[in-house]
């Protein structure tokens, strides 16, 4: 089932370098709707949780504790053909291969320090959504 909708976060070397107005209008730009958002922060327990998924890789203890050294922006996002869109809108993992004008191209540090995260697949959007937010927090 496609839902339309994916999950993203501004990730800590993003905030820390006052990119958060800059992405979110970026992405309000290219024809998203924010249904939920929170500024908040992982500590190395909930981002370990967050990227279980990526646990046997070898940057997986950096990817940890980066993603819990400073605070992020997480949110829910709808527009038609949302995860390929957004992941079309964020470019590749590594900002030396993202193409011009890409949010990653723009504002993003090292592959690892990457500005922000795009789901994968709606099955992914949608747990890594009810990862941050309830129901009652999504508009
Ligand atoms: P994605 O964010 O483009 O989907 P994934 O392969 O799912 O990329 O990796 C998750 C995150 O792990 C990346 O966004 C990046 O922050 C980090 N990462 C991925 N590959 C590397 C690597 O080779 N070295 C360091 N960090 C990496
Ligand atoms: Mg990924």
């Amino acid at each position: 089932m496609t839902t339309n909708r994916t999950f993203t976060m501004i990730k800590p070397d993003a905030v820390a370098n006052g990119h958060i107005g800059a992405i979110i209008n970026d992405i309000t730009a290219a024809g998203f709707k924010i249904v939920a958002m929170k500024y908040t922060k992982l500590t190395e327990e909930t981002a370990g949780q967050f990227y279980a998924v990526h646990a046997a890789r070898p940057f997986y203890k950096d990817l940890v504790s980066f993603m819990s050294s400073g605070p992020i922006v997480a949110m829910i996002l709808e527009k038609d053909n949302a995860i390929e869109d957004f992941r079309t809108l964020i470019g590749a993992t590594n900002p030396a291969d993202a193409a011009e004008g890409t949010i990653r191209n723009k504002y993003a540090v090292s592959i690892d320090a990457n500005a922000v995260h795009g789901s994968d697949s709606d099955e992914n959007a949608q747990i890594e959504g009810d990862f941050f937010f309830t129901a009652a927090e999504r508009f």
